[in-house]
């Protein structure tokens, strides 16, 4: 039985309780994260946990843990679901009050949820390279936070699957921004590029994790963003994301990127990233 915890307490799904009143319905007023699991172990659980914090002073919300509890939680589903590859999603809603915009007066206290399932790593992906199809980027100007609230992105994510592939490129203004729900980079004549962290991106975990390990293996990075007619011309292109981890996009629009398969940048920051996570992993 999945053990999940919503608003203070560890519960079987049978047990959940759950407002219809949660402004997380309503508003989708509330924050959330998305924190892998290697080898039984969190990865980047406290870049996680602290971007959730960062996320909801943004919306004026207060999260009623401390870090360091959000982390025993998360550890103790991931021990009590036996999860060994997968992750833990975890959101905070403003809480449960009658339906006005405004928020509840007098306070009411944010509800915490979360869950751990197992969910292997997408290896075929990975290893072959996806299809990407370009989305316009109709978002609204906060992509900064990582809101519950991303009906922009399940639109585009949709848009791309209809079209058969795996993830949708947002451009805005034909500016490249990222995915629905990852970040994109570019390789030309060996640098790579990306879009600077400002409010029209969610700036990734995996994202800083790719920039140190660039740094480490010398290959340059440029956070500068480029056009959706650049991205055509790339070398390289891949994706970024917790549970993508660095995956490659051999095509845009149907149209071949470089030489059509995984580039050797970005087959070197993948073996890079796979050897700073659990060995047995790297293995694989
Ligand atoms: N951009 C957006 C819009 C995202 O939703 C995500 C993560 C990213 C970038 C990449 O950020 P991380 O590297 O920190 O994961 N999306 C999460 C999600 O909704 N599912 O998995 C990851």
């Amino acid at each position: 039985m999945t053990v999940y915890f919503v608003d203070g307490r560890f519960t079987e799904r049978d047990g959940l309780n759950i407002s219809i009143d949660d402004r997380g319905y309503y508003f989708g007023d509330g924050v959330y994260e998305v924190i892998k699991v290697y080898d039984g172990e969190l990865y980047t659980a406290e870049e996680h946990i602290n971007r959730l914090f960062q996320s909801a002073a943004k919306i004026k919300m207060s999260i009623p843990y401390a870090e360091v509890q959000l982390m025993e939680i998360a550890r103790e589903l991931v021990a009590t679901n036996n999860i060994l590859i997968g992750h833990v999603y975890i959101q905070v809603t403003r809480g449960s009050a009658p339906r006005l915009h405004q928020f509840p007066n007098p306070a009411v206290s944010p509800v915490v949820t979360a869950y751990a399932i197992n969910n292997p790593r997408p290896i075929a992906g990975m290893e072959k390279g996806v299809a990407v199809k370009s989305v316009e980027d109709v978002r609204w100007l906060r992509c900064d936070i990582k809101s519950l609230n991303i009906l922009g992105n399940v639109l585009a994510k949709q848009e791309a699957q209809e079209a058969g592939c795996i993830e949708a490129l947002l451009h805005r203004d034909g500016i490249v921004t990222e995915g629905s729900a990852s970040n994109m980079f570019g390789v030309k004549d060996g640098t790579v590029y990306t879009h600077p962290v400002t409010n029209l991106i969610l700036n990734g975990i995996t994202r800083q994790v790719i920039l140190g390990l660039c740094s480490e293996q010398g290959i340059p990075l440029i956070e500068k963003s480029f056009t959706l007619e650049e991205a055509f011309e790339m070398d390289e292109f891949f994706l970024t994301s917790t549970t993508s981890e660095v995956t490659p996009v051999i095509s845009i629009d149907g149209r071949s990127l470089g030489t059509g398969v995984p580039g050797s940048v970005t087959k070197k920051i993948q073996k890079a990233f796979n050897l700073q996570i659990p060995s047995f992993i790297a293995g694989e």
